[in-house]
């Protein structure tokens, strides 16, 4: 059994709703996939890449899973494409009403066509640094030998209270405990 880390994010309604109702929603089909343990908050986050399109709804989920990596990215875009996603149609960084990218996978390093453990662009972005350090600020990329919350320092230094970009979304709805990233954004 392992441990994936997956960022999920949206900026466009799906049939579920609004994007936060598309998160809600895709979070329960990902027990599809395996066991999901825990979640971040939802966060609104400022588009990166290509800034002519609404905010993102980003949040990070733990999924216990047995599938091997290839199995796992073929659950994963079968539920974004439950969600109305059309990689036909969408364009890099662009709108979209469902995106859920392997983020990390226990220790596992992965280098393939399509497919590459840890995500590729993890240390830059603090959408997905933000909630990962919610769940564990101890969570350790294979590829720095570094800590989630080092990682987040190292791109936000002196300021991870403070990050407008990275915006927490107050909704009981969606996760019952509370933040454990004293220095994160929302945090204690
Ligand atoms: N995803 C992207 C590109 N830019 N920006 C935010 N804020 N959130 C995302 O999930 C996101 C993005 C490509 O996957
Ligand atoms: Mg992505
Ligand atoms: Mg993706």
């Amino acid at each position: 059994m392992r441990t994936a880390y997956i960022g999920m994010g949206g900026n466009m309604a799906s049939w579920a709703g609004t994007p936060e109702a598309t998160l809600a929603a895709a979070a329960l089909r990902l027990e599809s996939l395996g066991r999901v343990v825990s979640r971040s908050s939802l966060y609104s986050t400022e588009p990166v890449g290509f800034a002519a399109q609404p905010r993102f709804v980003n949040a990070v989920v733990a999924l216990q899973t047995e599938l091997e990596p290839e199995e796992l990215l073929a659950g994963l875009l079968a539920v974004e494409q439950e969600f109305g996603r059309n990689r036909a149609e969408g364009f890099a960084n662009g709108p979209r009403t469902l995106d859920l990218d392997i983020l990390l996978l226990d220790d596992l390093k992965v280098s393939e066509a399509g497919l590459e453990i840890p995500h590729p662009r993890l240390a830059e972005r603090a959408f997905v640094l933000v909630p990962l350090c919610e769940i564990d600020p101890l969570i350790l990329d294979p590829i720095s030998g570094r800590t989630v919350a080092q990682l987040l320092d190292s791109l936000l230094p002196g300021s991870r209270g403070e990050v407008d970009a990275v915006v927490q979304i107050k909704d009981g709805g969606w996760r019952a405990d509370s933040g454990r990233c004293a220095a994160g954004p929302g945090g204690a």
